[in-house]
C-alpha cells in the first residue's frame, strides 16, 4: 500500500495533466477521465456504498427516490452512508459544510468533505471518525521534532490529498470540481458537493476574552471546552451555492438535515444566501443571518419576520431533521454545550426550535420519547427512532425510517392542501 503511495501512479499522472490551456484559461478536470484512470492506493474500496448483501429488497419502494442531505462532521457522514446504502447511491446528493475548512502548513484542508468522502469510500478511521484507516504519521512526527505546529494531526496519506487539493485550487480548479475528481477516484457514485466554492469560515468569539478565533482552533486546539458568546459565518454574504446544490434541493423528493451540529455544520450551510432562500436560517435577517448571541433562544421564539417571510412550504414539507442531541448530550462535539450558550434548551427540543420553520418532520432518539409532545407542539411531526449509528446497518435502518417519515409527512401535507 505505502509503496504504491510513494511512486507516481497512472492516477497521479492524470492529476498532473495541465490544468490550464494555452491561453491560460483553467481547464475543468474531466471527472470521467480521472474515474477510469484511478489507481491510487485506496482506490476501488468503495464497496460499502452498495446495499448490504441480501438486504437489497428492504428499501425497494424507496430506491428510486432522490435524496439531498445537509451534513457535516461524523454524524453527518454516518447518516449519508446509511442513505447511500438504503437507496440508489447515484440519487443521493450530500451538501457538505465547508465552514470548518482551514489552511495549515500551506495546505487547504476541508475536513467535513473529506470525512464524508472517506466514509463513503469505506476508508475512514471509524474509531476517530476522521482521517484514514491504515494511516502513518511520519510527517507529523518529524514536524514535532522541529517543534512545528502539530495540534491538528494530519496523516501522511491525508496530507497527500490536501497537497493535491491545494495544487488544483492554485491551478484554478474549484472545490466542487476537485471534490468530484476525488469522488470518481474513490469510486463514489453519490454526489458530494461543498456548500459553496467560495470560502465561508465559521468564527467563534470566546466568552471570557472576547477574542474571535477560527473553527479548528476552537474545536481541536481548545477541545471545544471554552464558552462561546458568538458564532459568525465570515464570507457568507458574498458566497453562492456550489454548482448543483440548488438543483439538488429543489429536485429532491426528500431533504435530510443530518444529525450534525446545528451551529457548526448546518447553519453555516444555511448562511449561504441562495441556499437560505430555500431553507431560511431562523437567524436570517439578524446581522445578515450570520451572528448568534446568547439571546439566540429568545430570537427564535420571536420567529423573526424576515425568516417568516422566506419560509418555503413546499421545501419544508419534504424536509426532515434528525436530532444530534440524545438525552441532553451530543454523541460527539459541543452541540449540547453551544445550545445552552446560545440560550436554547440543551436538548433535542432546542435543536427542534432551530429547525421548526424549515423541517416538517423531526426525529428524536427513543431515549427522548418524553420530548415528543413538546416538539409536536411546535408544528412538526415527531418520530421516535434509534438514532445511534454504531455500524452500517443501524445507519441504514435510521436512513430508511427517516426517508419513510418524510415521504409520509409530505403525502399527508399534499392531501391536506388538496
Ligand atoms: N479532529 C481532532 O479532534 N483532532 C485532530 O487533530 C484532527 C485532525 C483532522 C485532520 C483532518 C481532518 O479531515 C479532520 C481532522 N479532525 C481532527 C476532525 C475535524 O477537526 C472535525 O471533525 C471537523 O472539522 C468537525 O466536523
Amino acid at each position: 500500500m505505502i509503496e504504491n503511495w510513494n511512486k507516481p501512479t497512472p492516477a497521479q499522472s492524470a492529476f498532473a495533466e495541465p490544468l490550464f490551456n494555452r491561453v491560460g484559461k483553467p481547464i475543468r478536470p474531466s471527472p470521467v477521465k480521472t474515474a477510469t484512470s484511478t489507481q491510487l492506493p485506496y482506490a476501488g474500496v468503495a464497496t460499502s456504498v452498495r446495499p448490504l448483501p441480501g438486504k437489497e429488497g428492504l428499501s425497494e419502494n424507496l430506491a428510486g427516490l432522490k435524496v439531498a442531505t445537509l451534513a457535516g462532521g461524523v454524524g453527518g457522514a454516518k447518516m449519508i452512508q446509511g442513505i447511500v446504502n438504503a437507496i440508489e447511491s447515484s440519487n443521493v446528493t450530500a451538501i457538505v459544510n465547508t465552514g470548518d475548512d482551514t489552511v495549515l502548513h500551506g495546505l487547504c484542508i476541508s475536513p467535513d468533505l473529506d470525512t464524508v468522502t472517506y466514509t463513503l469510500a469505506g476508508i475512514i478511521d471509524r474509531e476517530k471518525g476522521w482521517g484514514l484507516t491504515d494511516e502513518s504519521w511520519t510527517v507529523m512526527d518529524t514536524l514535532a521534532e522541529f517543534n512545528g505546529e502539530t495540534w491538528f494531526r494530519l496523516g501522511d496519506k491525508d496530507i497527500a490529498l490536501h497537497m493535491f487539493r491545494t495544487d488544483m485550487l492554485n491551478r484554478g480548479a474549484t472545490l466542487s470540481e476537485i471534490t468530484s475528481t476525488l469522488c470518481n477516484h474513490f469510486g463514489i457514485t453519490a454526489h458530494i458537493l461543498p456548500m459553496s466554492d467560495k470560502p465561508v469560515s465559521t468564527m467563534l468569539t470566546l466568552m471570557d476574552s472576547e477574542e474571535e478565533i477560527g473553527f479548528q482552533e476552537y474545536f481541536v486546539k481548545l477541545s471545544h471546552a471554552v464558552p462561546v458568546s458568538r458564532i459568525r459565518y465570515s464570507g457568507a454574504e458574498a458566497s453562492v451555492a456550489a454548482p448543483g446544490v440548488i438543483e439538488a434541493l429543489t429536485s429532491a423528493d426528500v431533504i435530510v438535515i443530518c444529525p450534525s451540529n446545528p451551529f457548526l455544520s448546518i447553519l453555516p450551510i444555511l448562511s449561504v444566501p441562495d441556499i437560505s432562500t430555500l431553507l431560511p436560517s431562523p437567524f436570517y435577517g439578524t446581522d445578515s443571518g450570520q451572528i448568534y448571541s446568547p439571546n439566540a433562544g429568545s430570537l427564535i421564539e420571536e420567529s423573526t419576520p424576515t425568516n417568516q417571510h422566506h419560509i418555503n412550504p413546499a421545501i419544508r414539507a419534504k424536509t426532515v431533521a434528525v436530532s444530534p442531541v440524545i438525552a441532553g448530550k451530543a454523541l460527539r462535539g459541543p452541540a449540547d454545550r453551544l445550545l445552552g450558550e446560545m440560550g436554547l434548551e440543551p436538548t433535542a427540543v432546542g435543536v427542534a426550535r432551530i429547525y421548526k420553520d424549515i423541517a416538517s418532520v423531526f426525529i428524536i432518539d427513543s431515549q427522548d420519547i418524553k420530548l415528543k409532545e413538546e416538539i409536536e407542539a411546535m408544528g412538526m411531526t415527531c418520530l421516535v427512532a434509534n438514532t445511534i449509528m454504531e455500524g452500517i446497518e443501524s445507519s441504514r435502518n435510521l436512513a430508511i425510517e427517516t426517508i419513510r417519515a418524510a415521504i409520509q409527512a409530505k403525502s399527508s401535507t399534499i392531501h391536506y392542501n388538496e
